[in-house]
């Protein structure tokens, strides 16, 4: 009987686990998924993202042009190389990517140089 309970007992651990999200709890608190807000201008647009020049975005990165990544490129429709816009960026651990993206109405100072 003692071993049938110590099965019954790793089987309930087990799906007890299996119900969490023993992906996160493993997390550090870098890789717990944060999204920045940035402005700047769009220098190109291709098949996988799109080419940012942009100010600084507090607490993420400096001032830099970088290309971001999109899951989805229908995100940038409506975008055209040009453009000032603002954008939000979802970062997890070393993973980035572009989740939103907008015309910005007038070209701030956060435009790049
Ligand atoms: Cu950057």
């Amino acid at each position: 009987m003692k071993k049938g309970t110590l099965l019954l007992f790793l089987l309930l651990a087990l799906v007890l686990s299996g119900c969490g999200r023993p992906q996160e709890e493993k997390s550090t608190p870098a890789e717990v998924a944060k999204t920045y807000t940035g402005h700047g201008r769009v220098l190109s647009i291709d098949s996988t993202g799109v080419m940012i020049r942009h100010g600084e975005i507090p607490g993420y990165m400096a001032a830099m042009t970088m290309h971001y990544p999109v899951q989805d490129t229908i995100l940038l429709s409506g975008i055209s190389p040009g453009d000032s816009v603002s954008f939000q960026i979802r970062v997890k651990g070393y993973q980035h990517e572009l989740v939103a993206i907008e015309k910005a109405e007038t070209a701030g100072p956060e435009d790049g140089q």
